[in-house]
């Protein structure tokens, strides 16, 4: 804990550490909370992935003026910027991060008091919330302008995934591949449905916006009162869609199991969180889509599905490099329940589409 100390002690903080300890579950950083003595506010500390982030400083820049719009448009509406956007503290020289001994980069956080964040939405009232806190979140950046890093390469781009795929498949680093022929005929099979999609996007039919691009309900943070207050792990904001926002937010929203399930019976896409979290969605959204989203939001659901159960995968085909795993098999159990909801998806995509032509409709009329 002392080496924590030491590297918290490098940033702005008010008032004097008491303890630095591990929080949250996120599969790429390290996070931790520092405790401060009396009245003084409490931080988040974290240490950046930089394999995964091959440009730290450029994705804290992204960061820092990402926050700053949203804190301007918190202000205008008479919000609190303390607790309706996150606030990044800077280290004692002024610099957004802090390099340690051993090359590994820092990060530092107000921490957000009496907030509850959910691994799952057990009702269809917390999945309107969580979809109306990400389609307000889409609309405070809507008019930012300014460029952004790209902070991973392609992250939702279905096209570089194939890439990597293919490349991994290839090298079979753990000598995996000849157990997994079902799994990688799942992926395959379902190749050119997700590059049809995809081109969509190259093509511009679907508008490129600054979004959040990881919006799975355990990076929101909601109220005791059970509204959004503030959206966070912003590591991934960048340009990109609105509709990968809203499918991975369907991932997690309307599993009725968890992400890394063992027991498949339990993953399915439930119906009624799926059309709260629409529902939500649309509230903040409807009238701003372009007529190509509203027609793609039903498939997003599948396509960032899709991509989740290569990504999990792929590194259980690299040997484990990429996500935190708990024991030696996680990714291929995450493979397999991500699977099964695809899958559960493709079974109730009409329906889903009913959902969303139902729900547009409302919004639309108003
Ligand atoms: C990772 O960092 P975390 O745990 O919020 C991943 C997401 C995946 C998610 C799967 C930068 O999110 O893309 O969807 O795990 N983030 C990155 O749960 O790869
Ligand atoms: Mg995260």
């Amino acid at each position: 804990m002392q080496k924590l100390i030491d590297i918290a002690s490098q940033f702005a903080l008010e008032g004097t550490i008491e303890s630095v300890k591990p929080i949250g579950e996120g599969f790429i950083n390290d996070t931790f909370i520092v405790r401060t003595a009396g009245d003084a506010p409490d931080y988040i500390l974290q240490r950046k992935n930089k394999s995964i982030f091959p440009d730290v400083p450029a994705m804290m820049d992204n960061i820092a003026k990402v926050t700053a719009h949203i804190r301007e448009r918190v202000e205008a509406e008479g919000g609190n910027p303390l607790r309706e956007v996150l606030t990044i503290v800077p280290t004692k020289d002024g610099a957004l991060y802090f390099v340690d001994g051993e090359g590994e980069y820092w990060a530092v956080s107000l921490f957000i008091a009496d907030t509850i964040a959910y691994d799952r939405a057990d009702t269809p009232a917390l999945a309107f919330k969580g979809g109306e806190g990400i389609g307000k979140f889409q609309a405070q950046l809507a008019d930012f302008d300014s460029p952004l890093s790209e902070t991973i390469k392609g992250f939702h781009d279905i096209r570089h995934r194939f890439d990597q795929w293919d490349a991994s498949l290839k090298a079979d680093a753990a000598g995996r591949v000849k157990d997994l022929a079902e799994e990688i005929e799942a992926i395959e099979s379902r190749r050119e449905r997700m590059l049809e999609f995809k081109r969509l996007v190259e093509d511009g039919v679907i508008p490129a916006r600054v979004t959040h691009n990881d919006t799975k309900i355990s990076n929101i943070l909601f109220d005791k009162q059970g509204s959004v207050l503030c959206v966070i792990d912003l590591d991934t904001v960048m340009l990109s869609t609105s509709l990968y926002d809203f499918g991975d937010a369907i991932r997690s929203y309307a599993n009725s199991g968890d992400e890394d399930d063992r027991n498949l019976d339990r993953v399915s896409l439930s119906m009624p969180m799926f059309e709260a979290y629409t529902d939500g969605f649309l509230s903040q959204r409807a009238a701003q889509l372009a007529d190509s989203e509203i027609n793609g939001l039903a498939f997003s659901a599948l396509y960032i599905t899709y991509e989740q159960v290569l990504r999990f995968l792929m590194d259980y085909i690299d040997g484990d490099k990429y996500y935190k795993i708990k024991y030696p098999e996680h990714n291929l159990v995450r493979t397999r329940a991500q699977l099964r909801l695809l899958q559960s998806m493709e079974e109730q995509y009409q329906a889903m589409c009913d959902q969303v032509k139902r729900l547009v409709a409302k919004y639309k009329e108003i």
